[in-house]
């Protein structure tokens, strides 16, 4: 072996120390060039027949290639040591008296937790829950209950009209009549879910909405079933206290229609800023079905009364949690959600 080959073995012998990657491999390569069958005791073997004048240089090869990989392996042998120690854990303790790693449960929406809570307070009352499609068509949405061709509501600058005909429901009464049309009577189901209609948003309007209805239909129900019922409902959900008025209104789709209000939970009925002075906070309207209602689903309205309510979930969830701007509900403000959690 000539001088030059022991030089060029040493920086192969160097490279491959550092290239491997365990200590495993490490002990390969020191057994390969340093071991007692390896290359190193094969050159000073090979010294002795050499020629004179290359066994200087041959020897200080030799001696080099020895050195400078011992010293190589001792420092990788380090290096992977301390390495695998950090990724397998080994160094680090385990202290159970640290506290857990703390992740945020998320929780109900206000407006959930609304229509949530309204099902369950219907549902002592025997009320099952109902539900129906977003995109309805003209005839369940507007004349199913009996509003007149030329009502405002009707205008495109009142409803999302789709190109199709079909519109963006501007209340959860088709569900209702949806259900009329599938079923005999009687009938006693709540409907909730989201409605549409073209306002600008303010503090107190989103084009976006939900709405709770309520329909009961039997014989014999009267405007006493509806305030009995609703006022159980008034105050299961903002406290026994509670007291719920009617007034005298106009709904196309009811007759007798109402608007109803339930006393300020606030200032129970003294007067503050939540119900403007009054002791009174509007809640929405409700009614006698409409005979002509009844009709048009197939129903005998010789036969059946019923009564009917809305329930406006936003309008709810502001007075509930004391909001003065509806926006608050639909921002998704994790600072404002999370004063509401409970
Ligand atoms: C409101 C409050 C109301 C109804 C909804 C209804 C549903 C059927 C038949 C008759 Cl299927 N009425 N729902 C009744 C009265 C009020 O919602 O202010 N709406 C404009």
């Amino acid at each position: 072996m000539k001088a030059a080959e022991i030089l060029a073995l040493k920086e192969t012998a160097l490279a491959e120390a550092r290239a491997a990657g365990t200590s495993a491999q490490l002990e390969q390569v020191r057994i390969k060039y340093l071991g007692r069958k390896g290359c190193l005791p094969k050159i000073m073997e090979g010294l002795k027949e050499a020629p004179p004048a290359e066994r200087p240089a041959m020897g200080r090869y030799a001696n080099e290639l020895k050195q400078e990989l011992s010293e190589l392996l001792e420092t990788r042998r380090d290096a992977l040591a301390s390495a695998t120690a950090a990724t397998s854990g080994a160094a680090e303790v385990f202290d159970p008296t640290l506290p857990g790693r703390w992740r945020a449960l998320g929780a109900r929406h206000p407006i959930s937790r609304v229509i949530e809570d309204a099902i369950r307070i219907f549902d002592t009352l025997g009320f099952s829950v109902a539900d129906g499609p977003d995109i309805e068509t003209e005839y369940h949405n507007f004349d199913a209950l009996n509003t007149p061709e030329d009502h405002p509501a009707r205008d495109t600058q009142d409803t999302f009209w789709l190109e199709s005909g079909q519109l963006l429901r501007t209340q959860t009464s088709p569900v209702q009549i949806r259900v009329m049309e599938s079923r005999p009577p009687p009938v006693r189901v709540i409907a909730a879910g989201r409605c549409y209609r073209r306002d600008t948003t303010d503090a107190t309007h989103s084009a976006n909405f939900h709405q709770i209805e309520g329909l009961y239909v039997n014989t014999r129900v009267s405007l006493a079933d509806l305030k009995g019922d609703l006022t159980w409902f008034a105050q299961r959900l903002m406290g026994p206290e509670v007291k719920v008025r009617f007034r005298p209104h106009f709904f196309p789709f009811t007759e007798p229609s109402v608007e109803y209000d339930f006393s300020c939970h606030l200032c129970r009925g003294k007067g503050c800023r939540m119900c403007k002075q009054s002791g009174w906070i509007e809640i929405s309207g409700a009614g006698m079905v409409n005979p002509k209602v009844f009709a048009k689903v197939g129903y005998d309205p010789e036969a059946v009364t019923g009564y009917a309510f809305g329930l406006g979930v936003e309008r709810l969830a502001m007075i509930r949690y004391g909001l003065d701007d509806i926006r608050l509900l639909y921002d998704n403000d994790k600072r404002f959600l999370e004063q509401l959690a409970q």
